[in-house]
């Protein structure tokens, strides 16, 4: 159902808000003011349909999910609910009456970015899903003062400043001081007896208080509204009276500032673990208030737990949420009362947990000591759910103890949060079908071997009305045009799109529509003084920057390509632009070093004319959901080229190639599935496969072999030697051929180049045939079917969740 509002109405609506907000007319607000204003008449409007939503919630006592995610990277809102309201057209209209353009106020919203990247993408499209199929969903994260850092290039290097976004986010929150929660750390456990028996006594803890901020997201078209509840931390009333009468302000307020630092800033690690107190803190924090709000609500509804894990879905993205396990635990046993084994059974099956990622980098494990000294009574508890499960498979596979110690929470004074997930939960999925059967046979085979059952995958997908609808309005009034408007609802009838796959007309549209999605996209670079040629092939690489996704192989084949022209200028080439885009985790050295290594190549490139009228790189600041938006639309090659093996989906890939991009990648993640979708003769696959990756290895894999003994690789980590634009990259020349630990390139670069290279060049002779790049891209467009995240969530509500939509 659509909002049913007169744009006469909206007028009123404004209006009252200026004049209540600030005391002024319409005429009189600038574009801020007025940006601020449409947000809060939005969040009016979302409110009043939430709460229709949540009655007819509440009386059909279904059974609901929660999703707990340490990140969800919204990106900005007003456009979104708007479209999703179908509200677009009213609103502008209003605003042209007083000279606003609806278009220039979106530019005004700050994006949450409340995320790193992939996973927490990811959370937010599942969250439209949710709302638009009306599935009884809410999802709880943290809110962070400062989101992901943003971005800035000095001379090559990274820079670090603070994201600023509440300023002008904050009109999508609501405070509910009503619901806050308190949450406890550190302390003591005793156990006592009592005529109850054995009963466990915390004190000495420090307490703090979880505030709820509630951000509304609107489903499409449907009646549906999810609320996405952020926690801040704030602090319990424990002002220092007497510090502050003797003049210690500083220690009066002490207390004040350790609170509220557990949600000051997301930590900007992606796919890399760091064991920081503060980030533990956090997870704690984001568990214990949500369960305890869980819990409290279930109650208040059918006033007991005896059918919580019958009305209830609790879904853990990552293990970064493990604690909910202990603490959902915790509750059952010392205030309701539970039996262990009857908390335990209602534990394992409300809970769920999605894996991320197969590094082991990646993999979260925190010293014993370090979650005894901060959650005493939650260790207590991990300690109980190891024994009794060693016990169990002690008696299952009796001297099998390298097994044992291998599936246990606790070893070697570590608690591993996978295993505690894999244990605690009754499902683990993996995110596309490679990484799900890595997942079993090999990050988790021991677990798989023992209970199969609770292994499966759902493959990723992308809020297809965010990143197509909205993002490419061009290509969107074409599919309504060819296929009609059912695909917004079902994304599976984009495949109808293949109808027109001879339609040389349909091809010729697809293709000016790429090519002005590309005029924008350098117009909107002209404005922050980036000058790109949208007459080039736009060749994209935009991603978190990390090893094993290999900015660095890209980088190397087009040095490769650099020298071929410095060798020969008149080499015929199509105008390329190789596009990245990409945050460095700070701390990351060798991410850090690559791209300042993009930064010099494409200096250096500047400075030759002939160069640089062939092939240019440009390094696109400050990757945000914003500028994703951008950028998708306007991609024609889309590289996906990590290790095999190593990606475990990708989300980007699914967007660009939704948009008419043709993906060159590895047989990783989800590239294997839009190789089922498009097949060979509409993809350009290259390089090894992940049993490849795997033979390799075992073999004995020596960089510096392909560097002595192939040509164009020497010629190439030569030229790191030598540097770019004056600068020598030693370092990454080191990283490839000599290495740190005698294991040069880890991640295989120059064991997939040659391919690479060979399989571009076909890329480029492809591109000169327009119309088949035309169809091929069509091809895209419509296998990016399956990849609609509303196909996901259905996928999760059917087999994981249990949960059944509102009718
Ligand atoms: C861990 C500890 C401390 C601080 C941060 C982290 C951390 C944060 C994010 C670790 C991993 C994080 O994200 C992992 C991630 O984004 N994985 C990606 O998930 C996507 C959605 O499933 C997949 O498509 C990507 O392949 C996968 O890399």
């Amino acid at each position: 159902m659509q909002s049913t509002l007169t744009s006469k109405q909206l007028g009123v609506l404004i209006k009252n808000k200026l004049s209540r907000h600030y005391g002024i007319s319409a005429e009189e607000a600038d574009r801020k003011q007025m940006y601020k204003t449409c947000a809060r008449a939005v969040v009016e409007i979302l409110s009043d349909k939430r709460t229709r939503y949540y009655q007819k919630l509440k009386d059909q006592e279904k059974k609901k999910v929660y999703y707990l995610c340490m990140e969800f990277l919204v990106g900005r809102s007003l456009k979104n609910n708007l479209y999703n309201l179908g509200l677009e057209k009213e609103f502008r209209e209003v605003l042209k009456e007083w000279n606003f353009d609806l278009e220039e106020l979106y530019e005004d919203e700050p994006d949450a970015g409340l995320g790193n990247g992939g996973l927490g993408r990811l959370a937010s499209c599942f969250m439209d899903s949710l709302a638009t199929m009306e599935y009884p969903a809410m999802g709880y994260s943290i809110c962070y003062e400062y989101g992901l850092f943003k971005q800035k290039i000095v001379d090559g290097w990274q820079m670090e400043l603070p994201d600023i976004w509440l300023p002008g986010g904050d009109v999508w929150l609501n405070q509910r001081n009503d619901l806050a929660f308190r949450v406890k750390f550190n302390g003591h456990v005793e156990e006592i007896w009592t005529n109850d028996g054995l009963k466990t006594n915390y004190t000495d803890y420090d307490e703090v208080e979880a505030v709820p901020y509630d951000m509304m997201i609107s489903g499409a078209n449907s009646e549906g509204v999810a609320i996405l509840r952020l926690w801040r931390a704030r602090d319990v009333d424990k002002f220092d009276m007497k510090s502050f009468a003797k003049g210690d302000y500083n220690r009066a307020m002490n207390e004040k500032m350790n609170a509220e630092l557990i949600c000051k800033v997301l930590y900007p690690s992606d796919n890399h673990f760091e064991g920081k107190t503060l980030r533990l803190r956090q997870q704690y924090f984001l568990v214990s208030a949500s369960i305890q709000n869980i819990i409290s609500d279930h109650l208040q509804q059918f006033g007991t737990l005896d059918n919580f894990s019958e009305k209830i879905a609790i879904h853990i993205n990552d293990t970064h949420p493990a604690l909910c396990i202990p603490e959902l635990m915790r509750i059952l046993l010392d205030d309701y009362h539970y039996s262990w084994e009857n908390a335990y059974n209602m534990v394992i099956s409300t809970v769920s947990y999605t894996n991320h990622t197969v590094l082991s980098e990646a993999l979260e494990t925190w010293p014993e000591e370090l979650i005894k000294q901060q959650f005493p009574r939650i260790y207590g508890i991990i300690q109980g759910m190891n024994e009794s499960y060693c016990q169990e498979m002690w008696n299952r596979y009796p001297g099998e103890w390298g097994k044992i110690e291998r599936m246990a929470i606790i070893s070697h004074g570590q608690i591993r949060m996978a295993n505690l997930c894999v244990i605690g939960s009754s499902s683990v999925n993996g995110v596309s079908k490679l990484h799900s059967d890595i997942l079993k046979s090999q990050v988790f085979s021991d677990f798989y071997q023992a209970s199969s059952e609770k292994f499966t995958n759902v493959t990723n997908g992308f809020a297809h009305r965010r990143w197509i609808c909205q993002a490419n309005p061009r290509l969107t009034r074409l599919l309504d045009d060819c296929i009609g408007e059912e695909y917004k609802k079902d994304g599976r009838k984009l495949a109808d799109f293949k109808r027109y796959s001879d339609n040389r007309s349909i091809l010729r549209q697809l293709r000016d529509i790429k090519l002005a999605n590309k005029i924008d996209f350098s117009n909107l670079m002209d404005q922050k003084g980036v000058s790109i040629d949208p007459h080039s092939i736009f060749d994209v690489q935009a991603k978190r920057l990390h090893e094993y996704k290999r900015q660095l192989l890209n980088v190397l084949k087009i040095i490769s390509l650099y020298l071929d022209l410095k060798d020969d200028p008149n080499l015929v080439m199509p105008p390329q632009t190789f596009l990245f885009a990409a945050k460095a985790a700070p701390g990351y050295y060798m991410a850090k070093e690559v791209i300042r290594l993009i930064w010099h190549l494409s200096a250096d490139i500047e400075k030759d004319p002939v160069l640089r009228e062939k092939i240019r790189v440009v390094f696109l600041e400050n990757y945000c959901v914003t500028m994703a938006e951008a950028l998708m639309p306007a991609a024609e090659i889309s590289e996906q080229i990590s290790l095999a093996g190593k990606e475990a989906s990708g989300t980007g890939n699914m967007k660009m190639m939704a948009n008419g991009a043709l993906t060159i990648g590895t047989m990783d993640g989800a590239n294997v599935e839009i190789f089922e979708a498009v097949g060979n003769e509409n993809m350009f696959i290259f390089g090894m496969s992940a049993e490849d990756v795997e033979r390799k290895w075992a073999e004995g894999y020596e960089a510096s072999s392909y560097y002595h003994n192939k040509e164009k690789i020497h010629r190439v980590v030569e030229s790191l030697r030598r540097g770019f634009n004056g600068e020598s990259f030693d370092s990454i020349y080191r990283y490839l051929i000599v290495g740190d630990f005698g294991v040069g390139d880890p991640y295989m670069c120059l064991a997939d180049f040659e391919d690479y290279l060979k399989v571009h060049q076909q890329l480029l002779d492809v591109y000169l045939d327009q119309h088949k790049w035309n169809q091929m891209s069509l091809f895209n467009i419509a296998g990016a079917e399956r990849f609609a995240a509303d196909r996901s969530i259905m996928d999760y509500a059917r087999n994981i969740w249990n949960i059944t939509p509102l009718h």
